[in-house]
């Protein structure tokens, strides 16, 4: 693009009115999704990657202003993280290098992986939503979840009574990490959730067994309530599967499997 290198006219109120008007035309362009992925870890946005690279509207709504949850610590610190060799090519799509380790794994190095990861999706046209917690879901008369309910997430960190705002989506993707918040916020709330059990009572993850948890988490991958996936850590959390420590291929495999269903369900309801 060839900006003019002379034009100096602008003050303060060009910045106020860039800021204002460029944000709310886009969150107002966002409103009504095919899916609606709530928390960017490894998972959530891989999902939200795949399903914008299909040509899905996919937003990804996450209170924290920065992208990639857990990535970011890597292992108790040290920016590195595994990842199996199977899901390496996830890794690798998106132009992250990776260094061969032992028996079937590969190490990352966790900013770029984060980075790289926030970069590919946007690029794919996931439109990212920093600072802004899903804090319900939005049910049609069915009790079908149909979107999420949002606020700031300095509005819950400061105590404050705002009243949020709603999305609509025709699926939704519970990326949340160990809280498995949606879930929660599911069978606690929805009408009827508890109709198969299925969250009578959701337990949090198991202790930590590595290849057990990891090779559990895309099977616990699914269409846990009608129009909510469950994706990444959430995922085995509602099962009481077993954790896994920092090793993330199985958290992109499930963005992965996330993005595949939520696929055929968009279709099928389009
Ligand atoms: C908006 C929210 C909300 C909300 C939470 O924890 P994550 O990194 O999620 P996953 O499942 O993609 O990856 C899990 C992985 O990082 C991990 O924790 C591992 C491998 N643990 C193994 C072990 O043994 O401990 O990211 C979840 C994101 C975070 O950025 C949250 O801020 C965000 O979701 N989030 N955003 N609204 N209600 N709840």
């Amino acid at each position: 693009m060839g900006f003019a290198k002379d034009s100096f006219k602008w003050d303060e109120l060009t910045i106020t009115r860039g800021i204002v008007e460029t944000f709310m035309s886009d969150f107002l362009d966002s409103i009504d999704l095919d899916v609606a992925v709530v928390g960017a870890g490894p998972s959530g946005i891989t999902a939200a990657r795949i399903l914008a690279n299909e040509g899905h509207k996919v937003g990804i709504f996450e209170r924290n202003l920065q992208i990639g949850g857990g990535i970011w610590g890597g292992g108790m610190l040290f920016p590195r993280i595994a990842v199996e060799q199977e899901a390496a090519w996830l890794m690798e799509e998106v132009g992250i290098r990776l260094r061969e380790w032992e028996d079937g794994t590969v190490i990352a190095d966790a900013v770029e992986s984060a980075t790289k990861m926030t970069a590919a999706a946007i690029d794919a046209g996931a439109r990212i939503l920093v600072g802004i917690e899903a804090e319900d879901v939005v049910v049609d008369d069915d009790n079908r979840v149909c979107g999420v309910v949002i606020n700031w997430g300095a509005v819950s960190g400061a105590g404050l009574h705002v009243d949020p705002l709603a999305v609509h989506a025709k699926v939704v993707i519970d990326g949340t990490g160990h809280p498995c918040e949606l879930s929660r916020l599911v069978e606690t709330r929805v009408p009827g959730a508890c109709i198969d059990n299925l969250f009578e009572c959701i337990p949090g993850e198991a202790s930590m067994n590595a290849r057990a948890g990891e090779a559990a988490l895309i099977e616990n991958t699914r269409e846990v309530y009608p129009g909510l996936i469950v994706s990444g850590m959430a995922a085995n959390a509602i099962s009481k599967s077993y954790r896994m420590g920092a090793i993330f291929g199985g958290m992109l495999l499930s963005g992965q499997k996330a993005a595949q269903i939520a696929s055929e369900i968009v279709k099928s309801r389009s």
